[in-house]
């Protein structure tokens, strides 16, 4: 079955009715669904399924055993995002699988197809939340403890969707099977659509975090209270914003966003009692992003007392820079015919794993370059293409 059917077959999955595009979040009953769906198309084709202890599928075709091809993607979404933002890679290793079966391909090594749990970070707050469990590089207390926006736990959350949260943690049974890793992922940005290219290998993934700033100040009633007599947090959370956007233009390749600002109680005639807000920010280096962090931060403290708010800064999740295996990328350059090679300044699970097996990205061109929104685009034609060209990928590696 293509990528372009299988796509189809979920295309109706975890619309999202008030945002446009797609909300599917970690074990809610959109991704559940899709998660069903995913058991069932392995199991279609012979494929061997299982949920590992942090919430991962995997589906192996061949014993699972070290040395093995693994490739996939996620299933989950931002909220209100793009339909192939993750689906792509799932979907296109399905339809690599059936095309190398349909030539009758033998692999010499086993071959998985896995899908990581919460790579968004989109409910609980830390992207590459299966993946970064699964090697290890995130506390399985922290991970337990993490709350969503009705205060649920991770570790409720996964209780009612069956896995047991007492088994978190980092997964060396697994990990020890991964001979190779190739993630297929649909482009954020319009460098393949400049450069005419269907598919692209990549090379390097910014280095980003998120901090969480919780600004507090005094809540009242906004008709009774005089300006004067005003510690609004609203006003250091402005200063966040605009600093974000300032501090982030003046350094090269920088990004710094905020997406999500909450105030509490949240009322429109309400002096909010606290803000929260989140920073994302990202950098071509280690080097750069404390600093750059630490000079944002530096602006809303200061704004923040000047408003009499008290501040608290959280580092939520943190990444450093990285560049996929080199002999691996310049091996998949060659075998797809010289295409191009790109950077990336979005994460992925592939950037996680690539601390402990070689790892690689395809990309796949997305003519509007947009992404995490519902106007995150691929033509069928370079969908296909993709999938061959992971084919092709998985042959030879598996040869
Ligand atoms: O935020 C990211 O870069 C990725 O989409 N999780
Ligand atoms: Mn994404
Ligand atoms: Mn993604």
């Amino acid at each position: 079955m293509s990528a372009v059917s299988l796509l189809g077959e979920i295309t109706e999955v975890g619309r999202d009715g008030r945002r446009g595009g797609y909300s599917r979040h970690v074990f809610d009953r959109a991704e559940g669904e899709l998660r069903t769906w995913f058991a069932e198309q392995a199991r279609r084709r012979g494929l061997d399924v299982e949920t590992d202890r942090n919430g991962n599928m995997w589906a192996w075709w061949g014993t699972p055993d070290a040395g093995a091809v693994v490739t996939g993607s996620h299933l989950d979404s931002v909220p209100g995002g793009g339909a192939f933002d993750g689906p792509l890679g799932v979907v296109s290793a399905l339809d690599a699988v059936d095309s190398l079966r349909t030539q009758g391909f033998q692999p010499r090594r086993p071959i998985a197809v896995v899908v990581f749990a919460e790579e968004e970070g989109g409910r609980f707050g830390v992207p590459c939340l299966g993946s970064r469990l699964l090697t290890g590089q995130l506390d399985a207390d922290k991970a337990r403890a993490l709350r969503d926006p009705d205060g649920v736990t991770f570790a409720e959350a996964a209780a009612r969707a069956g896995i047991d949260h007492e088994r978190f943690g980092r997964d060396d049974e697994s990990l020890s099977r991964i001979g190779t890793f190739v993630e297929l992922h649909v482009e954020q940005g319009q460098g393949m659509f400049a450069l005419d290219a269907p598919v692209a290998v990549g090379s390097t993934v910014l280095a980003h975090g998120r901090w969480r700033f919780t600004f507090t100040g005094q809540g009242n009633h906004a008709g009774t209270t005089l300006m004067a007599d005003r510690r609004d947090p609203m006003l250091p959370a402005a200063s966040l914003v605009t600093a974000a956007r300032r501090i982030g233009s003046k350094i090269e390749g920088a990004r710094a966003t905020v997406g999500r600002l909450v105030p509490r109680p949240g009322g429109t005639n309400v002096i909010p009692t606290a803000v929260d807000v989140w920073l994302d920010a990202r950098v071509g280096s280690n080097e750069c992003l404390l600093p750059m962090v630490g000079e944002i931060a530096g602006i809303a403290e200061a704004a923040a007392a000047r408003e009499g708010c008290a501040v608290r800064i959280a580092k939520e999740s943190y990444g450093g820079e990285v560049s996929f295996d080199g002999s691996l990328r310049e091996e998949l350059v060659s075998l797809l015919g010289g295409v191009p090679v790109l950077p990336t300044g979005a994460g992925h699970d592939a950037a996680i794993l690539s601390t402990h097996v070689p790892a690689a990205m395809l990309y796949v061109r997305n003519p509007t370059g947009v992404s995490h929104s519902p106007e995150e685009f691929a033509e069928d034609d370079d969908v296909l293409r993709g999938a061959e060209a992971l084919a092709r990928v998985l042959e030879h590696l598996s040869t």
